[in-house]
């Protein structure tokens, strides 16, 4: 049925198209001029080709081939539980194993044969729409498949670009927020220009029942899920899945492609690469280039490719520009270009911590070591110290300085600071509630404000306040995650400084 209507199409398309195609065949070097859509270059020729899948951030070697070809993609649906943030599990449901799904190339004309193959283990039916199929459903209704079986369906890539792919088995909008997307990228006859880096970056907004970095295992939240209040927005399906080590990389004077895509269920995402201009974009993934892009929009179900050359080193934050989402709810990834600065283009001095925060911090090992040290009962002053270290990076520092002395006139030093030493509870209650009006630390006043620091977790509060206060000359001392719960289950009204 469904492969009868899609052959239909197909006919008909070839028909309307054929002179163009005839065209193409007998002087191949036009084909860069024909206009999109005219992808029916004829059966497949030469032997059967498997696709060579990637996990993200990785994409595909390009295809060089002048011919379309039979191409066998297979691809499992994998349910698993992994880390979507620092301590914090979560279920996925992913196309081959990864969040996004693993990246599929094929190039335009190609008849593609699809595989999809459902893990035994897995405890949900699954299928596959894919938007770079003409035909219903995209393929979505040849290809539901229990746990433990397989379905096949094939379809020729009419159309070049780039495509989104996803699970359309319902409740549909919990198989994707679960993380079942990914892209087929259909390569145009002629290839794409050369480039030296390309990449796959893929945007999903997460929804679980505990609020952002609660620890722990989290389920899905269909109640926030429709209200579309998302718990975490992210790149590549994790918290971190491209900070730190695991960052983009580049060097000075090569040419970057990235190809973004935005899984959704629910949000637009808003493309920006901090400190980067796309040189181009293929917006919307359409043939159409729109050159010196600040800020690229993808829609939920979208994708784009974005091209740029690289020319000053140091580290280029990718974020959704709508911009809480970016450092409050995880929607943050680094593409780290190394090389010599061109003093020409930009002065220098980099602050990396203005813009990453907390996630520029090299690795967070020891956050992790306390997580599990506190879940087992073992954890130590030593343990909470260098958690505290790790997480006031970033969070405390960009105010009170790495080293705790502050910014005179501005933020108080916490360095030797009798103020905090003072009085514990009332310290506790800072980073909760914040702080407000006149402090005197150390002799001199402030009158400034300090936000509550809502973001952070109980643990967190208490090993970045043991880290303080066995730092600097500080008196010492311990804060458990329990003492932290308390003062937040009291105080409600802020911790005005004028009140005590
Ligand atoms: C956005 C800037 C900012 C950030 C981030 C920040 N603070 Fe503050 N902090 C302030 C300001 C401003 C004051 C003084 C408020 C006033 O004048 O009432 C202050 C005051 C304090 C004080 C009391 C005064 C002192 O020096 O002892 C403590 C303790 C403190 N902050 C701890 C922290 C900790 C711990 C963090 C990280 C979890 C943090 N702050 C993050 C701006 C900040
Ligand atoms: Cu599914």
């Amino acid at each position: 049925m469904e492969l009868q209507s899609l052959r239909g199409a197909l006919q008909r398309t070839r028909a309307f198209l054929g002179l163009a195609a005839i065209a193409f065949m007998a002087a191949p070097a036009l084909a860069a001029n024909a206009p999109a859509g005219t992808g029916d270059f004829g059966p497949p020729r030469g032997e059967p080709i498997h696709a060579v899948l990637t996990s993200p951030p990785l994409v595909p070697p390009p295809i060089h081939r002048n011919y379309p070809a039979h191409v066998i993609v297979e691809l499992e649906v994998v349910e698993k539980t992994m880390q979507i943030s620092e301590g914090v599990n979560y279920t996925f449901w992913t196309f081959g194993g990864t969040v996004p799904g693993s990246f599929i190339r094929v190039r335009q004309g190609d008849t593609v044969e699809f595989h999809l193959k459902n893990d035994p283990a897995n405890k949900m039916a699954h299928n596959i729409d894919l938007h770079g199929v003409t035909g219903p459903g995209g393929g979505a209704a040849s290809s539901f498949t229990a746990p433990g079986h397989e379905s096949k369906f094939t379809f020729k890539a009419l159309n070049e670009g780039i495509y989104v792919y996803h699970c359309a088995t319902a409740p549909v909008g919990m198989h994707i927020a679960n993380g079942m997307y990914g892209l087929i990228l259909v390569e145009p006859p002629q290839g794409m220009p050369k480039v030296d880096h390309e990449y796959y970056v893929m945007q999903g907004d997460f929804y679980t029942g505990g609020k952002y970095r609660e620890k722990g295992d989290q389920p899905f939240d269909m109640e926030k899920a429709i209200d579309e209040r998302p718990t975490y927005v992210l790149f590549n399906g994790a918290e971190g899945a491209l900070t730190g080590d695991k960052a983009l990389k580049a060097k000075v004077g090569e040419t970057v492609r990235l190809f973004v895509g935005n899984g959704g269920p629910n949000l637009v995402s808003s493309f920006h690469v901090i400190g980067a201009i796309f040189d181009e974009v293929r917006f919307e993934g359409g043939t159409n280039v729109q050159k010196n892009v600040q800020t690229t929009l993808i829609p939920a179900g979208g994708a784009a490719i974005a091209k740029f050359r690289t020319h000053v080193p140091g580290s280029y934050v990718m974020v959704d520009h709508s911009i809480f989402r970016a450092f409050n709810k995880g929607a943050l990834a680094i593409l780290k270009v190394e090389g010599q600065p061109d003093k020409s283009i930009y002065s220098g001095k980099e602050l990396d911590s203005v813009y990453l925060g907390d996630r520029s911090r090299p690795n967070l090992e020891a956050v992790t070591k306390a997580t599990e040290s506190a879940r087992q009962g073992t954890l130590t002053l030593q343990d909470q110290v260098k958690a505290g270290e790790a997480l006031f990076t970033g969070t405390c520092s960009v105010c009170h300085q790495a080293n705790g002395a502050g910014i005179p006139g501005v933020f108080p030093p916490l360095a030797k600071s009798d103020y905090l030493a003072a009085d514990l509870p009332r310290t506790i209650g800072i980073p909760l509630r914040g702080l407000t009006g006149k402090v005197t630390v150390n002799g001199t006043q402030y009158d400034s404000v300090m936000p509550p620091m809502s973001q952070l977790n109980d643990d967190e509060v208490a090993n970045i306040l043991t880290f303080v206060l066995n730092s600097w000359g500080n008196p010492g001392g311990q804060v458990a995650a329990d003492d932290v719960k308390k003062s937040r289950a009291q105080g409600t009204a802020s911790t005005a400084a004028a009140a005590h």
